[in-house]
């Protein structure tokens, strides 16, 4: 029987295979069972060379099965490493990357550049108070000017922001002028009751701009804005100051600059005029300092508010605002890669 055993775990050739042998064998209703249970029939005289027989069947046993055990395991590893191999020759699967968005890109370069003339990044809710957005900007209630930026209100006196300006009044209130002058610049969502449309968009994004120091003049906005124009246009770029309205500066300006080319058909945006308007600004009006308890004797400043689709569109010859939204891969692909 030993040497059936042994030779049955030996043809074995799964652990599965080796279970059923064991059981074959020395299971409840095993072979060597039935060789015990013969046991009591037996004369005495004959019971130890069973009981020895029965031993030595099972050393025998176990030690052809713990090794057959072993060569099984050991093979049963190494097929299942074989089936699990992975060929690093292979070419492996492209994964798609994302990338900023244009908007992105454009606001990032934006504040790159007036980080590097040390002005601070400020953020500013989009649920904004009625008191900030108009008020503290210069716009009382009733004030026909409000209608220049149709707005959505949450109540009476909350709304969603329509432009970045109550950012100002907000860094103001908190800024130390003893401590030195306030440079800030505060990108972000702003929303209008306007229709959509080629140009317009109920939601965009604004930068505003605020520098408040002594001895702050017209010129420095000039010359920042010609700074910016640059950077961001071609270095060949000029810029006009043309006289306009805000309630929150004094003197106010629309800023142009110089057409560019911006290559590609359908490119000649300002070829009439020579110029192309692309933002707002001014002094900021000594009223709205005050409002900020800043002291409008000791102090001034220009501030300035722009569109960052505007200039977006401008600087890549995009011909419809809805671009930027609509998520179409096959537009936002175009600019992979930008700043
Ligand atoms: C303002 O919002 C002023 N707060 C800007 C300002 C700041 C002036 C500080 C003086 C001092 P305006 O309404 O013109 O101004 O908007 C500024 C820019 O936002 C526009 O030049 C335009 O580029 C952009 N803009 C305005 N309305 C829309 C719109 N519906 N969709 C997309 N861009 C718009």
């Amino acid at each position: 029987l030993a040497d059936d055993a042994v030779a049955a775990i030996q043809a074995a050739d799964s652990s599965k295979a080796l279970q059923d042998v064991r059981v074959q064998f020395t299971g409840k209703k095993g072979l060597l069972n039935q060789y015990s249970k013969a046991m009591k029939d037996l004369a005495n005289e004959e019971k130890p060379q069973l009981g020895q027989a029965i031993s030595s069947f099972h050393a025998a046993f176990n030690e052809a099965f713990e090794a057959r055990q072993g060569e099984i395991a050991q093979a049963e590893l190494e097929a299942q490493l074989a089936s699990e191999v992975i060929d690093v020759t292979r070419p492996g699967r492209q994964a798609a990357s994302g990338s900023r968005h244009l908007l992105t890109q454009t606001r990032e370069a934006l504040e790159d550049l007036f980080l590097k003339m040390g002005y601070q990044v400020i953020d500013g809710p989009e649920v904004e108070l009625d008191h900030y957005n108009f008020e503290m900007m210069n716009l009382p209630k009733n004030h026909p000017a409000r209608d220049m930026q149709d707005t959505f209100y949450i109540d009476e006196e909350v709304l969603l922001r329509t432009h970045t300006s109550p950012v100002q009044a907000r860094t103001m209130e908190q800024h130390d002028f003893t401590k030195g002058p306030l440079k800030m610049i505060s990108p972000g969502k702003v929303f209008r009751r306007d229709s959509d449309d080629a140009t317009h968009s109920h939601q965009f994004q604004q930068i505003e701009g605020l520098v408040v120091a002594e001895n702050i003049s017209l010129a420095d906005l000039k010359g920042t804005l010609l700074l910016f124009a640059q950077a961001t246009f071609g270095q060949e770029r000029q810029i006009r100051l043309r006289p306009s309205y805000f309630p929150f500066t004094e003197p106010s300006v629309e800023i142009d600059i110089s057409c560019f080319k911006c290559g590609g058909d359908g490119c000649n945006i300002c070829k009439q005029t020579g110029w192309i308007e692309i933002l707002g600004g001014g002094m900021v009006h000594p009223r709205v300092l005050e409002m900020a308890d800043v002291d409008s004797e000791k102090y001034s400043g220009f501030a300035f508010g722009l569109g960052i689709e505007r200039i977006a569109m401008l600087k890549h010859n995009v011909d419809d605002i809805r671009h930027f939204y609509q998520n179409d891969l096959r537009f936002l692909e175009q600019f992979k890669g930008g700043h």
